[in-house]
């Protein structure tokens, strides 16, 4: 009996014990991340707001070149609508010929959940995707393109913009008085299709890894940078503190004839190359899968910016050129942070080496490197640079990632979720420093060599919006807190 007794009390002790741990187990987790979640949330807000704009007069940005009119619908809609049945052979095609490859090339993007952007050379197919993306319900039309939607950023944050592109009558009607247009105007605007997914949609046998979008255009302006005349003649009364030139995935394959491509973008270096020393000048990377243009790049364009931005794709296409490679598709779309700065590292030694090369005075050093991914940004900027509030930058790019995909300029922490692990290793070399993420600071900055890295992680949005013109936003956001 007495047995009996102590072992039920034993018995009850351990089922308390358990039925504690359980409670542990379950409830814990959940608000300890809300916890942590919120504690970043306002150490990242503290990051942004500790520097004001205002020590200076409006900024002076100018920004190159080309825009367009997004129509962005959700991408599997849309394909069910056209009848489009799921490929059982994704496929890779440097551009869009017909249904088929359209097919196969948005299969092998949407899987793993890879930005891209590709020419559609069939003006039917194009035309028909247009009209089945106006008939489709919910769909949303705003004013589109790398140059525009950084513009947009830019003059938001404060800033006094001249925007080179050609644009419909219309279009300043939408656009901030803070944006001066330098162009010509067109009846007819390019327009870009956006065909968005969130993360777990289905096609066939498809789910995508992560939201993202796949884009097609058929441009019949923008390749042509033909807004860059009288966009150079305004540049010199503007004097801009910044110059951002992006857009130039619009002449990726494009049907150009021959000397054609080569003598705009000899135009647009001589343009960069006369910019006054006091103006930093930024390049945006985009989706190229080109050789001869990114041979061109490399050559004309490159050479002439501070600093560079791009996103997790964009970084290992760049390098691998670099290296004397080919162009590389698809890449990891959710990278560690220590592969992501090796890139960086060696991105920025090889650029600043062809720098170094170069006749005396031809060119400007890299300085700047940003680079963003759906868990983190990251940053790599010479110190003793132009460049300022390198860690409040990152801060402030991290925020905009989510204001953007979430598509409202509050934070809700119930729709974030941070996919960053505890810690993050500096390096893929043995034996590198781990970095904890810590939530009162959570922008880690270290210096190695001549340069300073800041990365922070992202809230990552968890109710998607849009993924289009994410990474303008956030390029625009970090470099308004540099100049
Ligand atoms: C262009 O697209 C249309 C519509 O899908 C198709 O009928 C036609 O065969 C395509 N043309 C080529 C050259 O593939
Ligand atoms: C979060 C955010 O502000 N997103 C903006 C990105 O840029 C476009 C164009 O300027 C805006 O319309 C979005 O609201």
């Amino acid at each position: 009996m007495a047995i009996e007794l102590r072992s039920s009390v034993k018995y009850g002790t351990v089922l308390s014990f358990t039925v504690l741990l359980l409670a542990y187990w379950f409830r814990s987790p959940q608000s300890v991340l809300d916890e942590r979640l919120g504690a970043v949330l306002s150490s990242l807000l503290r990051a942004e707001r500790k520097v004001g704009m205002n020590n200076i007069a409006r900024p002076r940005v100018a920004i190159g070149f080309g825009g367009c009119v997004d129509i962005i619908v959700d991408g599997v809609t849309l394909m069910n609508k056209i009848g489009l049945q799921p490929t059982n052979q994704p496929l890779h095609h440097d551009y869009i010929e017909n249904v088929e490859q359209l097919a196969e090339s948005f299969a092998y993007f949407f899987a793993p959940g890879a930005a891209s952007e590709r020419l559609v050379v069939n003006d039917t197919l194009f035309s028909h995707l247009v009209e089945a993306s106006r008939e489709l319900p919910g769909n949303r039309w705003s004013i589109g393109g790398n140059a525009p939607v950084m513009a947009g950023r830019m003059a938001s944050e404060g800033c006094d913009v001249l925007l080179g592109g050609s644009f419909s009558p219309d279009f300043n009607d939408y656009l901030s008085e803070h944006i001066t247009v330098a162009g010509n105007t067109v009846e007819e605007p390019d327009i870009h299709l956006i065909l968005e997914y969130p993360s777990g949609a289905t096609w066939g046998p498809y789910t995508s890894r992560r939201a993202n979008r796949y884009i097609v255009h058929s441009d019949d302006h923008n390749p042509y940078l033909d807004s860059m005349e009288d966009f150079e003649k305004k540049l010199q009364g503007f004097k801009p503190d910044l110059l951002v030139v992006g857009g130039l995935q619009m002449m990726d394959n494009f049907p150009f004839n021959q000397g054609e491509r080569e003598a705009l973008l000899s135009r647009l270096a001589q343009l960069l190359s006369s910019a006054s020393p006091q103006t930093n000048v930024h390049f945006e990377m985009a989706s190229f899968v080109d050789e001869a243009l990114m041979s061109d790049l490399l050559e004309l364009v490159l050479p002439h910016a501070d600093s560079l931005g791009m996103n997790e794709q964009e970084l290992p296409n760049l390098l691998s050129l670099l290296r004397g490679s080919t162009v590389t598709v698809l890449s990891d779309p959710n990278p560690r942070v220590a592969t992501v700065l090796d890139q960086m590292r060696e991105l920025y030694r090889v650029i600043n080496l062809r720098h170094s090369l170069r006749q005396a005075g031809r060119g400007r050093p890299l300085t700047r490197l940003h680079v963003h991914t759906l868990a983190f940004q990251a940053m790599i900027v010479t110190q003793g640079s132009q460049w300022k509030n390198t860690m409040s930058a990152t801060a402030k790019a991290s925020l905009t990632a989510n204001r953007h995909v979430c598509g409202s300029s509050n934070i809700d922490p119930s729709k974030a979720r941070l996919i960053l692990d505890e810690s993050f290793s500096v390096s893929r070399t043995e034996g590198s420093q781990r970095i904890p993420l810590q939530e009162s600071r959570p922008v880690s900055c270290w210096t190695e060599d001549e340069y300073e890295i800041c990365v922070a992680p992202v809230l990552v949005c968890t109710e998607v919006y849009q993924t289009a013109g994410g990474g303008d936003n956030i390029s625009a956001a970090g470099l308004v807190l540099q100049i």
